[in-house]
């Protein structure tokens, strides 16, 4: 069906091509006529940000299997810079120097790799506030937490008792918590059972993470649900805020061929938590110690230098020892995403392989509640009779919904996998409003605010997995992409493709008012608590403790002080902790020394960085800046002399204004280890 689709929404480019239409081509013959009101010339002035000007809104990406997050700027669909979360990132050592690694440790040992699914920022009484931004990793559970004053990972935690973190990391109206529920059940805790045991021993669990206190993210409480397959989830907010929604497939229960033998039953579930409900059981000592070990990383806050540490045990509830705690929702069919309306009265869901977008009330769920409206009960859980809880279906939606944003007015937006278009249709009547193709086969949509109480409702960006037709080749793989659509009238218009980065699933966007004026410009030095900070030319030396030598550095344009080392011996590890001591905005330089096998590094203006160096071979190497910082950034550069230990070669540094009796010393004042 797919394919089908495709090709004929190729043909129907390739002829307007050919009748020299290419550049109005977003409408494919025999479609909604929505797209046709544009002329190219319209979407470019409505997408051009000239050279100098700024654009309306930060966009944040998520990276899928590039464990990464994109910054773009919106309506012009530039890229601005990719965040590295899950990933190392060579670009600027992420991951790899001395400073940074720390991040990516898990119960797993370094895990430099995940599958980032969805964005989520903080909120403030359920409107987006632009301190952080949330990302989970799929492959590896895990929630990271990005500061939005300097665009950087500065939390990542680890989720134990989970196989999959794919509803994650969504967050309460107040950032309270944020989630993540596991995507495959498994034994919990783990064991060595036949995988056709899978009825008998595997469960999911879902998973509250308390997240308004940046660096002490933790696990708050687990929820251990019958083993079916945890998809997506959002929070209730307004009246039905103290609720979480989950979508859940594979209530089958199966455990091979999941694409047709979790595709029997009629309706999978939401699960609806309570999660006041659940605070209130654990308080009266409902929940049980149960096992698990995680990882909890972080940055501390005054070096700079992440830092990990393990931690075990974590309270688990059962539904069936804390009643009024779960729900489920009857849902038509595989249902994958769950969406709040921006007033919290309506639950969207996604039902990728119904005939009509479900839709079902907050309020009549809690009269279903009160009346105890039962189908039958799950392992504890009350399962809620369908008809008292749906408000209505969007009839003919199109083929495979599976996501809904809300523009505030009224209107909601679902994302059309198989049919490739967004459907605008009304809340309360569900009545279609307007259809517009895709290019093709979309995920995710993103209105800025969408997923909130108060949606900046003017584009949606539409991420599509597919994009035959809409850039120049590339070899056997192409880049994913991502379409902007002008939504402030009553037709959608399609104004922009722009290409992504790894695999986008999900986005998140803000004006740019709420993040440009707190936007970091550089370090302080004075407030650089770096153990291993070099503020000025004289601070810098090299020290020698056993097989460990230590050189302290900093670069300024344009040159390292010191930038010729001696006495150091092969079979020594080398640390060279680079400070870059320029105190202006982007004036960054880097630092790579000849035969690094560990990493280079780029050094924001007022930043230490830590590159380890294990020489192979006696002999001379060079080291340089990476960053072309100024006319003269091809004289910034430096020599370390690698010398065997049977020369007994002196330790050196040429250290400016400081005598050779200084050499090795520490500079006095803060960063004394
Ligand atoms: Cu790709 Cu949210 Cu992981 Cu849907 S999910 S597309
Ligand atoms: Cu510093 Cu180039």
């Amino acid at each position: 069906m797919r394919i089908a689709t495709i090709r004929r929404f190729s043909l129907g480019i390739f002829v307007a091509g050919a009748l020299g239409l290419g550049a109005i081509a977003c409408a494919p013959s025999g479609k909604s006529s929505s797209t046709t009101g544009l002329l190219a010339g319209d979407a470019a002035t409505r997408t051009y940000v000239p050279p100098g000007s700024y654009d309306e809104y930060y966009a944040f990406l998520s990276g899928g299997f590039s464990g990464q997050v994109t910054v773009y700027g919106l309506p012009s669909g530039r890229l601005f810079k990719q965040i590295p979360v899950f990933s190392q990132f060579p670009q600027t050592g992420y991951g790899y120097d001395e400073d940074s690694k720390a991040m990516l440790n898990t119960t797993f040992g370094f895990v430099p790799w995940d599958d980032s699914h969805h964005t989520e920022m903080s909120l403030t009484n359920g409107v987006p506030d632009g301190r952080w931004l949330f990302i989970n990793g799929n492959n590896t559970p895990r929630i990271a937490r990005i500061d939005l004053k300097r665009f950087e990972t500065e939390e990542i935690l680890q989720i134990p008792n989970a196989a999959g973190g794919h509803a994650s990391p969504f967050a309460t109206p107040d950032t309270k918590y944020v989630v993540s529920a596991t995507r495959f059940s498994v034994p919990i805790p783990q064991k060595d059972v036949p995988i056709d045991s899978y009825k008998q021993n595997f469960k999911g669990t879902i998973t509250f993470v308390r997240a308004d206190q940046p660096g002490k993210m933790d696990v708050a409480f687990q929820i251990m649900m019958p083993g079916y397959d945890y998809d997506l989830g959002h929070a209730g907010k307004g009246p039905s805020d103290g609720w979480f929604f989950f979508t859940t497939y594979n209530s089958e229960e199966a455990n091979t061929k999941l694409e047709v033998n979790a595709s029997q039953a009629d309706k999978d579930y939401i699960a609806a938590i309570n999660y006041k409900r659940a605070e209130e059981c654990i308080a009266s000592g409902k929940g049980k110690k149960f096992g698990g070990s995680y990882v909890h990383n972080y940055v501390d806050p005054a070096t700079r230098i992440a830092k990990s540490e393990t931690k075990t045990g974590v309270t688990m509830l059962y539904p069936a020892d804390c009643d009024g705690l779960v729900y489920y929702l009857p849902t038509p069919k595989s249902p994958h995403g769950v969406d709040i309306d921006p007033t919290g009265e309506y639950i969207v869901a996604g039902g990728k392989l119904a005939t009509v977008i479900p839709v079902h009330s907050y309020t009549k769920m809690i009269k279903a509640i009160a009346g105890k409206q039962f189908e039958k009960t799950i392992d504890g859980i009350p399962v809620l009779k369908y008809d008292a809880v749906i408000a209505g279906e969007v009839k003919n939606p199109g083929l495979g919904p599976l996501h809904t944003e809300f523009d505030g007015k009224g209107n909601a937006y679902t994302s059309m996998f198989i049919s490739s278009e967004v459907v605008k249709w009304k809340l309360g009547t569900w009545e279609v409003l307007d259809r517009i193709p895709v290019y093709y086969s979309v995920g995710h949509i993103m209105i800025p605010g969408g997923d909130s109480k108060k949606p900046w409702g003017k584009y949606l960006v539409a991420l599509d997995k597919i994009t035959k037709d809409r850039y120049l080749p590339t070899g056997p793989e192409g880049s994913r992409s991502a379409q902007l659509i002008d939504i402030s009238g009553d037709k959608m218009k399609m104004l922009l493709d722009f290409p992504t980065m790894g695999e986008p699933h999900y986005a998140q966007a803000v004006p740019a008012s709420l993040l440009q004026p707190g936007s970091v410009k550089f370090e302080k030095l004075a407030e650089n608590k770096n153990p291993n900070v070099t503020t000025s030319e004289a601070g810098g030396g090299i020290t020698r403790t056993g097989k460990r030598v230590d050189v302290k550095m900093i670069a300024i344009r344009s040159h390292f002080a010191p930038d010729n080392l001696e006495g150091v011996e092969l079979g020594d590890t080398v640390y060279f902790h680079v400070t870059n001591i320029e105190q202006d905005w982007n004036i960054a330089h880097g630092f790579a020394v000849f035969g690094a096998n560990t990493t280079g590094v780029t050094l924001p203006p007022g930043e230490t960085r830590t590159v380890r160096w294990v020489p192979q071979a006696t002999g001379i190497y060079p080291f340089y800046c990476t960053d072309f910082c100024s006319a003269l950034h091809q004289e910034m550069q430096g020599y370390v002399r690698v010398s065997s230990p049977a020369l007994h070669v002196p330790l050196s540094a040429n250290v400016s204004k400081v005598s050779q009796t200084q050499l090795g010393r520490l500079p006095t004042g803060h960063g004394e280890k």
